[in-house]
């Protein structure tokens, strides 16, 4: 991979002479690992198509109308994909695009405007990363007719499509455990309507790509099998380009909405992680208590809360410096993970301060966690042979979060002035002007 992040080597087939523009664009292609071939004859250029993969074809204008005519029309007679065409102009009008366009020039850049081909290239390379993500779908198709059956899975093989299986029979297509990312599905088959088939494959898989296939053309069926779910109906005969096409547009959206889950995932981790632990961040552990506290006081179960804080950090920082502190902190982190059960939620609640939510878990039993923490952290050592310490309250639900916090706090404060390195429980002991 190089700076710009492309992956492969992509080709460009530019159909002109080799003047001062041919230069110029062998530049940027370049720079966007783009491999660039010349080409000034329809032997060449049929040559460099049968050879090579070619990802654009860049004419000149130079070359002329009549001549590019001709050249199009040997491309489209040994190009079977619609491979993006431009024309490299002096400057382009709105009559020469529509003259060129009904050639089959899809794209026009003016010479100097090379940031626009930049742009293309990149759209091109991305395009390319899409595509082979479609070639890795996993495609089932259902038909009774064998003929249908191969027909489809050759045009799928063509384009390189090969993660494909085949089915006759809907119960044996339910009935697999393979959970696919596309189903062809046809409509007419025998035992089980095509119809339940894609209600059945919807129910289990909510993104799935459905695609029904009938030679029935009334509307109430096509409507009726896009109500169920269906993402999109095609008729029989199948016309491969068309079928191709639209197989193609489904899969990128998939891939593109698996993109977006991914992303969102890797956002609200980010918002909801602090940075230096990984542990939940101050905001988002007051979010996830406000729900616990709902929760158990719904199912009117009990829940408890430890806030700890580390004994004496501030000289920690001081003797070896806060490289080392942060250092320390995200260790505390890991060992008060480690500590706790699976349900239970630990999260930073301020520097040096960590707040564990216990559900399903009383006073009492939240103690035996505590301590079993403050032992695990204990036996961290310093380079002096000096230990960790940690302080800690441990309250239990009895209004709402609020008190709660207030609550684990205030035990917590009353640790601290009592000699650190334990763990309070009770008010009791507390004197009327020890306030939190
Ligand atoms: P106590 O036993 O009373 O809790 O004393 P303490 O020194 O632990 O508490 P104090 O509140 O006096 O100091 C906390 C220190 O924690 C001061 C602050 O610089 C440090 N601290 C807070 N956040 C971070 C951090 O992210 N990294 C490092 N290295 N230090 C931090
Ligand atoms: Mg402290
Ligand atoms: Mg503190």
């Amino acid at each position: 991979m190089n700076m710009n992040g492309f992956s492969n080597i992509r080709n460009i087939l530019f159909i002109g002479s080799e003047n001062d523009s041919f230069n110029e664009l062998k530049i940027v292609a370049k720079d966007k690992n783009f491999n660039l071939t010349i080409a000034t004859s329809i032997e060449m250029i049929s040559k460099s198509l049968k050879t090579e993969v070619q990802h654009l074809i860049i004419f000149d204008a130079l070359l002329g109308y009549e001549v590019i005519s001709e050249m199009l029309k040997e491309i489209h007679y040994i190009q079977m994909t619609n491979l993006p065409k431009v024309l490299m102009m002096n400057h382009e009008s709105f009559d020469d695009r529509y003259k060129y366009f009904n050639l089959g020039i899809t794209n026009f850049f003016e010479i100097h405007q090379m940031s626009y081909l930049d742009e293309l290239l990149y759209r091109i390379d991305k395009e390319e990363t899409y595509k082979k993500s479609f070639k890795e779908l996993s495609i089932a198709i259902l038909d009774d007719e064998k003929f249908h059956l191969k027909l489809i899975k050759d045009i799928l093989d063509v384009n390189g499509v090969y993660n494909v299986d085949t089915f006759s029979h809907p119960k044996d297509l339910l009935e697999s455990q393979i959970e696919y990312d596309i189903y062809l599905i046809d409509l007419i088959l025998p035992d089980i309507d095509g119809e339940i088939v894609m209600y059945e494959i919807r129910k289990k898989q909510e993104h799935a790509i459905v695609v029904g296939i009938s030679s029935i053309e009334e509307h109430t069926t096509i409507a009726k099998v896009l109500a169920i779910g269906a993402n999109d109906y095609l008729t029989k005969p199948l016309m491969a380009p068309v079928f191709m096409a639209k197989i193609y547009n489904l899969g990128k959206n998939l891939i593109l909405k698996r993109e977006n889950v991914m992303k969102t995932k890797v956002l609200q981790e980010l918002a909801s992680k602090d940075g230096l632990t990984g542990l939940f961040n101050h905001r988002y552990i007051q979010e996830l208590l406000s729900k616990m506290v709902m929760q158990a006081k719904r199912y009117n179960r009990p829940l408890s809360v430890i806030m700890l804080d580390i004994d004496d950090f501030k000289l920690i920082n001081d003797q070896y410096g806060h490289q080392f502190g942060d250092h320390v902190l995200s260790g505390v982190g890991k060992i008060l993970l480690d500590s706790v059960r699976e349900n239970d939620l630990v999260g930073r609640y301020g520097g040096e301060e960590f707040l564990v939510i216990l559900p399903d878990t009383t006073q009492q039993e939240g103690v035996i966690i505590a301590e079993r923490i403050q032992k695990n952290v204990s036996e961290l050592v310093l380079d002096n042979d000096e230990n960790i310490h940690l302080s800690g309250g441990v309250a239990p639900l009895i209004t709402d979060a609020k008190q709660l916090i207030y609550d684990a706090d205030c035990l917590l404060y009353k640790a601290k002035h009592s000699g650190k390195k334990k763990i309070e429980i009770s008010f009791e002991t507390m004197n009327t002007y020890e306030t939190c």
